[in-house]
């Protein structure tokens, strides 16, 4: 069954180079309601217990060295069929395979640096909005 939340993070990259307005406008503009948000920055430790799945592939170090590198922007997401709706809108993991026009082919520099995260299940959709907020700041 579709869900309707889902959780992003405008990466390090995105932050850095100033696009977390632009990125914000394609995400509501295609439909997505804000149902939390913040800007943060993991420690290594953060990184690291977020994307423990990844622990045991050859670019974890890499992985946590980046996404604890500089703020992020976290964020719950609301529409219908919300995690796969957010894929689509963000691309592929490489943006070299992105599609056109989608958040990663148009901001997105590599593979690692790929300008924002997106919940690949309602299970970690849930998962991941609990690790970056509490009950009183969701909506
Ligand atoms: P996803 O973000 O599209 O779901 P995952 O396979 O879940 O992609 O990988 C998590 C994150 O790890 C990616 O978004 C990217 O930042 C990083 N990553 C994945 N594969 C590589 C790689 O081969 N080299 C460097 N970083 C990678
Ligand atoms: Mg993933």
């Amino acid at each position: 069954m579709a869900t309707n939340r889902t959780f992003t993070m405008l990466k390090p990259d995105s932050v850095e180079k100033g696009y977390i307005g632009a990125i914000l406008e394609k995400i509501t503009a295609a439909g997505f309601k804000i149902a939390a948000m913040k800007m943060t920055q993991m420690t290594v430790a953060d990184a690291k217990a977020f994307y423990a799945v990844h622990s045991e592939r050859p670019f974890f170090g890499e992985l946590v060295e980046f996404m604890s590198s500089g703020p992020i922007v976290a964020a719950i997401l609301e529409k219908n069929n919300a995690v796969e709706d957010f894929r689509v809108l963000i691309g592929a993991t490489n943006p070299a395979d992105a599609a056109e026009g989608t958040i990663r082919k148009l901001y997105a520099s590599s593979m690692g640096e790929n300008a924002v995260h997106g919940s690949d299940s309602d299970e970690n959709a849930a998962i991941e909005g609990a690790f970056h907020f509490s009950g009183r700041e969701v909506f």
